[in-house]
């Protein structure tokens, strides 16, 4: 059981409890238990035998603790399951609804004792939820949208989430006898911003030797948290995790690995493409290989780019396969040269113990040098985001003195002062413009209001456009994957009016909010933008997190050239200071 199971445990509890009106002083505790078990870079279940080591952890006492150690050796809390007998599972799943809250849900249930998305839903659709105190017409309006996109969420689970698991199984089973390439598939391989299953290819002579396949299939079933085995035969195991993630594996022999990869990488569109394509040259195109028509015989099997090149194209990245261009770019040989991993010089959006990180300036610094980056920003949270314990003015100051302070005696790495400062209702930033000025980067987000009508949320931004002040706009659509979905503001208006000024759009690589997506970034390309793309570190290990918000990029088809951060330091810090003298000692 990893920390995050353990930390939703304590948090479904602490919303439980809320629900259930019980004393306000113990639901803080279940959620600050919460807290410090997601943010602990240890599993916790390699030392919940420990009573001092589980003591050490802020936010853990002696209670927690034991509750702690319940959740690990049995895999519930008591008080977890003895709220949910007292409501009903589904009241879980109604948490997760955008603008569904502890004191809402409360609310229905007292007066309804409704607590299923479809049940609140229909209450909406009949009028009844504006009889409560503080819902009217209007949040009717609100939840019945709310749970149509809930809906259309659920079944889809993170990249991070999918990834992981790839990598377990990967671990289960390399090195065994006859195993040669493991390889995931499907829209993970494809990046795309959330996955519907994990789809996992392995090839070896193992797939033809039934004792050494029967190892692997026994290795793989015993990845934790497997609840279902769904089908178990001789070319494909799958099953069904405990967080409702699906996996399926295909076991097949070496000689048709290129071939089966592309076939269960799709996407489906781009396969369907690819196939019309080698009909019209007599060629046919399955899982198994590419074989001409004419005389039945395999002319390319063994790899994708094999079969990319008797196709008569260039190599499609997995990440463009998605039937919109690629397919006649690669035959005319103009693919574009898509950005990756190794380009980008460094991370400008991190946080730390001073606001709501987890880590000191030192340790995210280090982290970053260690990382390869030659720059790295601090960018703390400004006071608006009060739960997040953001800076004022003064604080601000003091803290670009202390980061400026930090950085001089770190080598190797330059480091940045800046600020995500929050972007005001009116468009207005959170501090002032005299503090700003003396930042190296400034990440203008939208942490509040999220509600904005179109017209009001584009001169908003607008707005924040006009400040000389703002280097870039911090995930600028506010989007939550599976959880909520981004404003909605005049595009095409703010794409072109931030590549006029010179304001970059950030794209945000941590895994529930990558945003800018695809389409957008592609749309603002078309108007000129530049891009930033950055992890919003609260904690050193998420700097690794960058690798899923490169694969969007690639889905976007953009190039080193569209990203600021792989430009050598000098350069970087004077495009974010949009023509100001640089401050930095670069
Ligand atoms: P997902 O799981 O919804 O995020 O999306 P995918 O793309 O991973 O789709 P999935 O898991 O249904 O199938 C994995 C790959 O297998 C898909 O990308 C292409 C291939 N595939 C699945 N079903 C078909 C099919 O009926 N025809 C073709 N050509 N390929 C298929
Ligand atoms: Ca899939
Ligand atoms: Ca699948
Ligand atoms: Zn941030």
């Amino acid at each position: 059981m990893d920390n995050k199971v353990i930390a939703t445990i304590f948090y479904e509890t602490a919303d439980l409890m809320e629900i259930a009106a019980e004393d306000s002083f113990r639901i803080r505790s279940y959620r600050r238990a919460a807290e410090a078990v997601e943010a602990f870079d240890r599993p916790l279940s390699e030392i919940y035998k420990d009573e001092k080591a589980l003591l050490a952890i802020p936010g853990i006492g002696k209670s927690m603790a034991g509750h702690i150690r319940d959740v690990i050796s049995t895999g519930k809390l008591p008080l977890h399951e003895q709220l949910l007998k007292k409501f009903h599972p589904s009241m879980l799943e109604l948490l997760k609804i955008q603008g569904m809250g502890p004191k809402t849900i409360a609310l229905i249930w007292d007066a309804f004792h409704v607590c299923d998305p479809e049940g609140v839903q229909k209450l909406a659709q009949e009028g009844k939820l504006r009889t409560l105190p503080r819902l009217s017409e209007k949040s009717e309006q609100k939840i019945i949208k709310a749970i149509d996109s809930y809906r259309q969420m659920t079944g889809r689970f993170l990249l991070d989430t999918a990834d992981e698991v790839a990598q377990k199984i990967t671990e289960l089973i390399q090195g065994m006898p006859g195993v040669e390439k493991i390889t995931p598939a499907g829209s993970l391989r494809r990046g795309r911003d959330t996955v519907g299953d994990l789809d996992m290819l392995i090839t070896g002579k193992f797939a033809s030797n039934e004792t050494q396949r029967d190892k692997v299939i026994e290795a793989i079933l015993k990845l934790p948290g497997i609840q279902d085995v769904l089908a178990k035969g001789e070319n494909k195991v799958s099953f069904k995790l405990r967080s409702g993630l699906q996996v399926d594996v295909r076991l097949l022999p070496p000689d048709s690995f290129g071939a089966a990869l592309q076939y269960f990488t799709g996407s489906k569109s781009h396969s369907v493409a690819l196939r019309q394509r080698a009909l019209r040259m007599g060629l046919t195109l399955n899982e198994y290989g590419l074989v001409r028509l004419e005389d039945n015989k395999r002319v390319a099997s063994k790899t994708e780019e094999d079969i990319y090149k008797k196709l008569g194209l260039e190599f499609i990245p997995p990440e463009l396969r998605e039937s919109i261009g690629e397919i006649e770019a690669a035959e005319e040989g103009t693919l574009p040269d898509l950005v990756t991993q190794a380009d980008i010089r460094g991370d400008v959006h991190m946080h730390t113990v001073e606001t709501d990180g987890k880590c000191t300036i030192e340790e995210m610094a280090l982290a970053a040098r260690d990382f390869g980056y030659k720059y790295m920003a601090i960018t703390d949270h400004s006071k608006n985001l009060a739960f997040a314990n953001g800076l004022d003015d003064k604080r601000a100051e003091a803290h670009i003195k202390k980061i400026r302070s930090v950085g001089k005696t770190i080598e190797g790495i330059t480091v940045f002062a800046g600020i995500e400062v929050d972007i005001l209702a009116d468009g207005e930033l959170d501090l002032s413009d005299s503090v700003l000025e003396q930042m190296d980067i400034v990440i203008a987000s939208v942490h509040s209001h999220f509600q904005q009508d179109p017209q009001q949320m584009t001169d908003r931004l607008l707005r924040v456009i006009a400040n000389p002040n703002t280097s870039l706009m911090g995930h600028p659509t506010g989007r939550m994957l599976l959880r909520r979905e981004g404003f909605i503001f005049d595009y095409d208006k703010v794409f072109a009016a931030a590549a006029e000024a010179g304001v970059a759009m950030e794209h945000n690589a941590y895994p529930d909010r990558l945003d800018l997506s695809d389409l957008h970034l592609r749309m603002a390309k078309s108007k000129g933008v530049k891009f930033i793309i950055n992890t919003d570190a609260h904690h050193t290990s998420h700097l690794e997190k960058m690798r899923f918000g490169v694969l969007q990029l690639r889905r976007a088809w953009l190039t080193k050239k569209d990203v600021l951060n792989t430009l050598p330091v000098a350069q970087f810090a004077k495009v974010v200071r949009r023509g100001r003298p640089v401050l930095a000692n670069v």
